[in-house]
C-alpha cells in the first residue's frame, strides 16, 4: 500500500492517535496504579502534574485532537464500513477519557488532602516562645541605684547630653585654665557645644528651675576624650547626687552615701571617705566601700586593699550654688557622683569595661 493512502487510511490514523496518547500519558500512569508514586509528591509538584494533565486532554480530546478529526471522518467512510468504524472511534475516546478523568481524580484528591494538611494546625503542639530580650547590666544597675534613691526621697532628674561651656564647666566653678576644659579632654562640636562630661550639668539645670531645698539624683551618659583602654572608654554613664537644703552638713553626705551602699552591697558594708579635691565642693573627699566580696581581708577584686574606690563627693562650693541661683548664706549642700559602668564591671567581675559597649550578644546574654 503507498504511504500516502496509509496515512488517509482512518482506521491508521485512528489508532496512530491512540498510540500518541498511550505514550504521552504513560508518565500518569503511575498515579493511576498505585498511590506510592503520589504520596511523595509536594504539594507545587502535584499541581505542576496537573496542569500537565489539563493540556494533555485538551492535546487528545480537545476541538483540534486526532479524536475530534476522526469523529468528522465517520460521515465520509464508505457506509459499510461507517459503523465499525464508528465504533472504533467511540470506543477510543471513552478510554481516552476514561484514563484521563481517572488520573484527574485521583490528583484532585491527593491535592485536596495535601492542602488540607498544610493548613492543618496541631494544637497540642508546645508553643513556640517569642525570643524575649532582657535589660542591659548597666541599666539593671542603674535601676538599683534609683529605687534605692527613691527610697531616701530623692527625685531622678535627666538632661541634654550636649551643653553649653556654662553648664559644663563655668557653673561648677571649674577655672578657665582648667585641662578638663581642653580639646583634649572633652568633645566639642563644630559650633562650640560640649558633650557633657559629667552629669553636674541636669543638677545646674535643676537649681536653676527648681530652686531649694532640693534633693535628686542625675543618672546618665557622658563623654571624655580617653583612649579606650580596660578601664576607660569615651562614653560612659554616671550618677550624681545633690542634696540642697537649710543646715546639711558633711555628716548628710556620710550617711547618705553610707546608707546607699549598705543597700546596695549589704548591711555589713563600711564606708571610708579620703580628703581630695574637686573645683565644684569644699571641702572635698573621695569614698571606698569595705569588699563586697573577701569583706575586707583583701582579694582579687579589691587588689588586696580591702577597699574599693567607688567615686567623690564633698560640700556644694558656694559659688556654684550661687551661679544657679541658690543664696549660700541660707542653704547648703552636699554632691557627689560616681561611675555605673565601673561598678557593674566590679560587681560582675568583668576585666574590661569596654564589653559593657559593644554590643556583642554573647557577652549581653550572660546577664538575662
Ligand atoms: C567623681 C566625682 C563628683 C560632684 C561630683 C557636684 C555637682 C554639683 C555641685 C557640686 Cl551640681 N558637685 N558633683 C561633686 C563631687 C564629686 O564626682 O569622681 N565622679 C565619678
Amino acid at each position: 500500500m503507498p504511504e500516502g493512502q496509509s496515512q488517509q487510511d482512518p482506521k491508521l490514523q485512528v489508532e496512530a492517535a491512540r498510540k500518541a496518547f498511550e505514550q504521552e500519558f504513560e508518565r500518569f500512569a503511575g498515579f493511576a496504579e498505585d498511590s506510592g508514586t503520589l504520596r511523595v509528591l509536594d504539594l507545587s509538584s502535584a499541581e505542576a502534574q496537573q496542569r500537565a494533565l489539563a493540556d494533555l486532554r485538551t492535546r487528545h480530546l480537545g476541538k483540534k485532537s486526532a479524536l475530534a478529526a476522526s469523529k468528522k471522518m465517520v460521515g465520509r467512510v464508505p457506509a459499510d464500513e461507517r459503523a465499525a468504524f464508528g465504533q472504533i472511534v467511540q470506543q477510543n475516546d471513552a478510554e481516552i477519557t476514561g484514563k484521563i478523568e481517572h488520573v484527574e481524580q485521583i490528583l484532585k484528591s491527593h491535592l485536596e488532602s495535601a492542602r488540607s494538611e498544610r493548613e492543618a494546625i496541631d494544637v497540642t503542639l508546645p508553643g513556640r516562645r517569642p525570643r524575649r530580650g532582657h535589660l542591659h547590666p548597666i541599666t539593671v544597675v542603674r535601676e538599683r541605684i534609683e529605687d534605692i534613691f527613691v527610697s531616701l526621697g530623692y527625685a531622678i532628674e535627666d538632661g541634654r547630653e550636649i551643653e553649653t561651656d556654662f553648664y559644663n564647666f563655668d557653673a561648677l566653678n571649674i577655672p578657665d585654665n582648667h585641662p578638663a576644659r581642653a580639646a583634649q579632654d572633652t568633645f566639642y562640636t563644630a559650633d562650640g557645644f560640649a558633650l557633657r562630661s559629667q552629669t553636674s550639668t541636669v543638677q545646674i539645670h535643676a537649681m536653676q528651675r527648681r530652686g531649694a531645698p532640693l534633693r535628686m539624683i542625675a543618672p546618665g551618659r557622658v563623654f571624655r576624650r580617653d583612649t579606650p583602654d580596660p578601664t576607660h572608654n569615651p562614653m560612659f554613664f554616671q550618677v550624681e547626687g545633690l542634696c540642697v537644703d537649710r543646715g546639711i552638713s558633711m555628716a548628710h553626705l556620710k550617711g547618705t552615701v553610707a546608707e546607699f551602699l549598705r543597700r546596695m552591697f549589704g548591711a555589713q558594708t563600711v564606708t571610708r571617705f579620703r580628703p581630695s579635691y574637686f573645683p565644684f565642693t569644699e571641702p572635698s573627699a573621695e569614698f571606698d566601700f569595705s569588699c563586697f566580696k573577701c569583706g575586707g581581708a583583701g582579694c582579687r577584686i579589691c587588689k588586696n586593699s580591702g577597699w574599693i574606690e567607688l567615686g567623690g563627693s564633698g560640700m556644694v562650693h558656694p559659688n556654684v550654688l550661687r551661679g544657679a541661683g541658690v543664696d549660700p548664706e541660707e542653704f547648703s549642700g552636699f554632691a557627689f557622683g560616681l561611675g555605673i559602668d565601673r561598678m557593674v564591671a566590679l560587681m560582675y567581675g568583668l576585666d574590661d569595661i569596654r564589653l559593657l559597649f559593644e554590643n556583642d550578644i554573647r557577652f549581653l546574654e550572660q546577664f538575662d
